[in-house]
């Protein structure tokens, strides 16, 4: 397919000014040039550091979160503004710790996506099934409504600037990975999805694979027709397991 892939690292809620800064020199240090696209999602916190850092390198940087609201009164959020200040390019909606931990909705996710889409930062919007989920055969009909959510919300001709992110919740952090046939058959049902809502802009999309990828598992994932990327949590801590990933893309 036509599609260049994104490898995007989820920092999630890890790392320190000290820390950042080792991370991100030894990334740029080891960059070969890089034959996909490749972002990485910090805390708000350090935005401003990898925008330091990262500007002018082959390495975007986005958001874990963002609010459904322009702005005003929600202590603890951050707006889309705010992202764009710090030249952020992504930023995640509906990754599955905030979907559980913090009770966020799919009509809360769409709310979150279409806010940062509108923006003109890309929303990498996530939607995965949970392990009781998988093996009451309800996977397509989960992220389904989860996808829905979010196509529900957004004009058809916007389609194209999503990316989305298949996360399947029994393999975030756990170590297991979905096989690459596994994530190939959601990724293209979520496909077929897309086009419904717009057929051109479906071929056009990301759609990345999330749930411990990592370097031993990267290429075979990365080399099924429709995973665009990935979206990587542990191993986008560790420089080498970052670039590796990165190479295998
Ligand atoms: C993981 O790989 O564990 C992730 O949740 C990436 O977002």
């Amino acid at each position: 397919n036509m599609r260049r892939k994104l490898v995007a690292g989820n920092w999630k809620m890890n790392g320190s000014l000290v820390a950042n800064a080792a991370l991100l020199a030894e990334i740029k240090a080891g960059l070969a040039v890089a034959a996909c696209d490749i972002a990485i999602c910090a805390p708000a916190p350090y935005f401003a550091q990898c925008q330091a850092e990262l500007a002018g390198s082959a390495i975007a940087w986005g958001g874990q979160d963002v609010s459904a609201h322009a702005g005003g009164a929600y202590t603890g959020e951050v707006a889309v503004s705010m992202l764009q200040d710090f030249a952020c390019r992504y930023v995640i909606v509906g990754h599955s710790e905030r979907r559980a931990y913090h009770a966020e909705s799919d009509g809360l996710v769409a709310q979150k996506a279409l806010r940062a889409l509108l923006a003109g930062v890309t929303p990498i919007v996530c939607v995965g099934e949970t392990l009781v989920e998988r093996e009451a055969g309800q996977t397509d009909a989960v992220v389904g409504r989860q996808l829905a959510a979010v196509l529900d919300v957004l004009d058809a001709a916007d389609l194209a600037r999503i990316v989305v992110a298949y996360e399947p919740v029994w393999a975030i952090g756990t170590g297991k990975t979905a096989t690459p046939q596994m994530a190939q058959d959601v990724h293209l049902a979520l496909r077929a999805m897309l086009a419904g809502k717009n057929p051109t802009a479906a071929v056009e999309v990301k759609i990345l694979y999330g749930g411990s990828m990592k370097p031993d598992n990267a290429a075979e994932l990365l080399a099924m027709p429709d995973i665009d990327g990935g979206l990587i949590g542990g191993a986008a801590l560790k420089a080498v397991d970052f670039l590796a990933i990165v190479a295998a893309a």
